[in-house]
C-alpha cells in the first residue's frame, strides 16, 4: 500500500484508482494496517480525483501551498508559495509548454483535462535544479494517463473511461484511453470533450463562462533490453471560452505538441534520458463575440470591436545522465510569439501587439544527491542558464480610413511609441544561476526533518520587456490596469529557506513547512512616469469615463514567508480527518506595499466515513478574508467564507468507480481572491470591476471505467 505514504488516506480514497489506466488489479482500497509508513516522497503527487469540472485546476488546488489564479473556467494559472505565472515551472508531461495567448489564455493547465490526468505532483519548497529552467516559484507537474507495457507478447487491449456532469449549467466532460499493448509495443488513442454552459452562483450568472475543449493524442512506446522509447502527438482545440476576467475571450485556441522520448540504461548503472518537443499553437481571441464590446468613450463613443489573433513555435530538448549519486545535463527551448489586433470591421486597422518575439534558454545542470550516513541525506545542485531575448520591429495602422482629428492624433502619437521601441535595444541576454541545498535528516521512524537553502532566478517574461503601447496583455495579470513593458528589464534573483518537518505514523501525519524568499528585482508594475505620449494615447483608448492607471514592469525588492502543512489523522478503522492548510504572505521591501493576487490562508478539512468498497465524505474549504493587498495594483479586498462539500465513492467492480458529490452545499455566495475582476459591463448579476463571485451549488456525478 505505497500510496500511504504520499497521502492522506481519504484522498487516495477520493482517487478513482485510474492512477494507472490498468490498475484494476489492484484496488488501491482502505486499509488501516498498513506496513510502516515512510514519510512524504518527493514530489509529493495525488492521483487525479473526480471533480466537478473538467479543470485540472481544481486538483492542483488540493496540494499544500499551491492555488489557482482563474480568469476563466479554462485558464487555471498555478500560485506557489505566492507565486505565479512564468515564475513557477509547470510540467505537462514533462514539458514546459509555451502560451500561444499573451494573457495565459491557454495556461499550461489548460492542455490537459482533468478526465486525462493520471496525477497530479509538487516539489514541495525547493524544486531541484533538475526539474526545470527558472523554478523561482517551484516546479508542478501533472501527468496524463498512459498505457503500460503488457506481460507477454500477445497483444493486449486496455483502456480508461472517465466522465462526468455537474448541473451547474450543464457541465459535461468525458475522456477516453483505447491501447493495444505487449511486452514490447505499446499504441494508444486517448481524447476528451468537454463543455458547459455560462456558470451560476447564487442567483445570478457569470458571462461569459461558458466553456468548449477537445483533445485528442496518439502515443507510442516502445522497450527491449534496457532501451524506452515514446513518441508522442497532441493536438488540442479550446473552442468559445469566456474569460470574464479578461478585455477579451477565447475564441479558439488550439494546435499541436510533439514529443519524443528516450532512456537507455547502461551497463555502467547509468541512465540516460533524452527528450525532444515541438509545439505550434495559434490563438484568437476577441471582445464583441461572447460579450458586448465597449465603446472609446473619449473618442465620440466609436464602437472597440477588436480581436487579437496570436501563435507559438517552440522547440526543446533535454538530456540528461544519471549515474550512483549523480545526475548531469544540459536542456533549453526556443519559442517565438506574435500577436495582432485588429478591427473586424476595418480590415486595414492593425496593432502589432508582439512581433517576432523570441525567448530562447540554454542551460546546464549538475546535481549530487548522496545519503551521507544512516540519518543524513543531502542534495546539492546547480544550473545555469543563459536566456536570450528579442522582439522584431513593431508597426500599426490605428487610421486606416486617412481620418484627421483625433484619428490622426491617435496615431501619431502611437507612431511615437513605436519609433521609441523600435530604436530601443531588444536583444537582451541574461545569465542565471540557480543553487540550491537541501537536507533530509532522520531523527527517528517517524520523524524527518527537512532543511534547504537556495538561490534561484528569472528573466523577465516577454510581455514584462516588449509590451510598447499600454495595454493588458500581461500573461493574465488581470488587474485592470494598463502596462508598458521594459525593455532594460534586471533578472529577479531569490534566496530561498525552507524549513520543516514530515512525521508519519501509521495512524496520524503531519508535515508543516515553513519558507522565507528573499527576492531582489522582483519584477512588478509600478506607477508609470507621466509621458505625455502614453497618456494621450491611454485616454484616447479609455472605455469608461476614468482613464486606467497605467503601470511599467520595474524591477522592485521583495519578500513572500509562510507556512504549508499537510495531515491526517485515522480517528478509527472508519473515521478519519485530513486536510492541508497554506498561509503565504507576499510584500514589497521597497515600500510598505503588499504583493499581488497574494492566495489568503486556506484551509482543507475533511471528514470521511470508509468502507471496504465506499466511502463518504464532507469538507470544509474554508479561506480567510485577504486584507494585505497591492496598493499599487488598485487590489480590492476580499472577505472570508467557508464552503462545504460532500463526495463520494463508491467501487462497483474492480473496474468501475462511480463518485457523485456536491460542490458549495449551502449555495454560499462568496468571492475568491485569485478570481479576477468581472470586466463585462451589462451583466445585470454582476457590476462591473466588481471582484467575480465564485460558482454556486453544483451538484456532479462521474464514472472512471478501466478495462
Ligand atoms: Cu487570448
Amino acid at each position: 500500500m505505497s500510496y500511504f505514504k504520499l497521502l492522506p488516506i481519504s484522498l487516495v480514497l477520493l482517487a478513482t484508482f485510474n492512477h494507472s489506466a490498468y490498475a484494476a488489479e489492484q484496488l488501491r482500497l482502505p486499509s488501516m494496517s498498513v506496513e510502516g509508513s515512510a514519510g512524504e516522497e518527493t514530489p509529493y503527487a495525488l492521483p487525479a480525483i473526480t471533480l466537478s469540472t473538467p479543470d485540472t485546476g481544481d486538483m492542483i488546488k488540493r496540494l499544500p501551498g499551491a492555488n489557482i489564479n482563474s480568469n476563466g473556467p479554462l485558464t487555471s494559472a498555478v500560485q506557489y508559495r505566492g507565486l505565479f505565472g512564468d515564475r513557477v515551472n509547470v510540467l505537462i508531461d514533462g514539458v514546459r509548454i509555451s502560451q500561444a495567448g499573451p494573457n495565459r489564455m491557454d495556461s499550461p493547465l489548460s492542455y490537459l483535462p482533468s478526465s486525462r490526468v493520471a496525477d497530479v505532483a509538487l516539489y514541495r519548497g525547493i524544486a531541484p535544479v533538475s526539474s526545470g529552467i527558472e523554478t523561482i516559484g517551484g516546479t508542478i507537474i501533472a501527468n496524463s494517463k498512459k498505457a503500460e507495457f503488457g506481460a507477454g507478447d500477445e497483444a493486449e487491449f486496455h483502456g480508461n473511461t472517465a466522465a462526468g456532469y455537474a448541473e451547474n449549467r450543464n457541465t459535461r466532460y468525458a475522456g477516453l484511453l483505447a491501447s493495444v499493448a505487449n511486452d514490447t509495443h505499446r499504441f494508444q488513442v486517448a481524447g476528451s470533450v468537454d463543455r458547459g454552459n455560462d456558470l451560476g452562483f447564487g442567483s445570478g450568472t457569470i458571462r461569459p463562462s461558458r466553456q468548449e475543449r477537445d483533445t485528442i493524442g496518439i502515443t507510442y512506446g516502445f522497450q527491449k533490453l534496457g532501451h524506452e522509447l515514446e513518441l508522442d502527438i497532441e493536438h488540442h482545440d479550446t473552442g468559445k471560452t469566456g474569460t470574464a476576467a479578461l478585455p477579451m475571450d477565447i475564441m479558439y485556441a488550439k494546435g499541436e505538441n510533439y514529443k519524443a522520448k528516450f532512456s537507455k540504461e547502461l551497463n555502467n548503472g547509468g541512465k540516460i534520458n533524452a527528450r525532444l518537443n515541438y509545439q505550434d499553437a495559434e490563438h484568437l481571441m476577441s471582445n464583441y463575440v461572447l460579450r458586448t464590446n465597449p465603446v472609446m468613450v473619449n473618442m465620440g463613443s466609436a464602437a472597440m470591436k477588436r480581436n487579437a489573433d496570436s501563435d507559438v513555435q517552440s522547440q526543446g530538448y533535454h538530456i540528461d545522465y544519471a549515474q550512483s549519486d549523480w545526475k548531469v545535463g544540459f536542456d533549453g527551448d526556443q519559442a517565438e510569439h506574435n500577436a495582432t489586433i485588429y478591427n473586424p470591421d476595418t480590415t486595414a486597422f492593425f496593432i502589432d501587439n508582439y512581433n517576432d518575439v523570441e525567448r530562447d534558454r540554454y542551460s546546464v545542470f549538475a546535481q549530487w544527491n548522496n545519503q551521507l550516513n544512516e540519518s543524513w541525506n543531502t542534495e546539492l545542485g546547480a544550473r545555469y542558464s543563459l536566456i536570450q531575448m528579442d522582439a522584431g520591429r513593431v508597426n500599426s495602422n490605428m487610421n486606416p480610413m486617412n481620418m484627421g482629428g483625433m484619428m490622426a492624433m491617435m496615431q501619431s502619437n502611437v507612431n511615437i511609441l513605436q519609433t521609441e521601441f523600435n530604436n530601443s535595444d531588444r536583444s537582451q541576454d541574461e545569465n542565471l544561476v540557480d543553487l540550491t541545498a537541501t537536507f533530509t535528516h532522520k531523527i527517528d521512524e517517524d520523524l524527518d526533518l527537512n532543511f534547504g537553502l537556495a538561490r534561484k532566478e528569472r528573466a523577465p517574461s516577454y510581455q514584462e520587456r516588449y509590451l510598447w503601447l499600454p495595454m493588458e496583455s500581461t500573461s493574465g495579470l488581470a488587474d485592470g490596469n494598463n502596462y508598458m513593458g521594459n525593455v532594460n528589464l534586471d533578472k529577479e534573483t531569490a534566496y530561498q529557506g525552507e524549513l520543516g518537518f514530515d512525521w508519519h505514523t501509521q495512524k496520524a501525519a503531519f508535515s508543516p513547512h515553513i519558507f522565507y524568499h528573499h527576492v531582489n528585482n522582483y519584477i512588478q508594475g509600478t506607477l508609470y512616469n507621466a509621458n505625455a505620449t502614453v497618456n494621450a494615447i491611454n485616454h484616447m483608448m479609455a472605455t469608461s469615463a476614468v482613464d486606467r492607471t497605467i503601470l511599467q514592469f520595474n524591477n522592485v525588492d521583495a519578500k513572500l514567508y509562510g507556512i504549508d502543512a499537510n495531515w491526517f489523522v485515522a480517528m478509527t478503522n472508519t473515521w478519519q480527518l485530513d486536510g492541508t492548510v497554506s498561509y503565504v504572505r507576499g510584500e514589497r521591501r521597497d515600500t510598505s506595499d503588499n504583493l499581488y493576487r497574494i492566495a489568503p490562508l486556506t484551509a482543507r478539512t475533511m471528514l470521511s466515513y470508509v468502507q471496504t468498497t465506499w466511502r463518504v465524505g464532507v469538507e470544509a474549504e474554508t479561506v480567510a478574508a485577504q486584507n494585505k493587498v497591492s496598493a499599487e495594483n488598485n487590489e480590492q479586498k476580499t472577505s472570508g467564507y467557508a464552503l462545504f462539500n460532500l463526495m463520494g465513492n463508491y467501487q462497483a467492480t474492480k473496474a468501475l468507480t462511480l463518485s457523485a458529490g456536491i460542490n458549495n452545499l449551502f449555495d454560499r455566495d462568496y468571492q475568491n481572491h485569485l478570481g479576477g475582476y468581472n470586466r463585462i459591463s451589462d451583466n445585470p448579476d454582476i457590476a462591473q470591476g466588481e471582484r467575480l463571485p465564485g460558482l454556486g451549488r453544483s451538484v456532479y456525478a462521474g464514472v472512471n471505467f478501466n478495462w
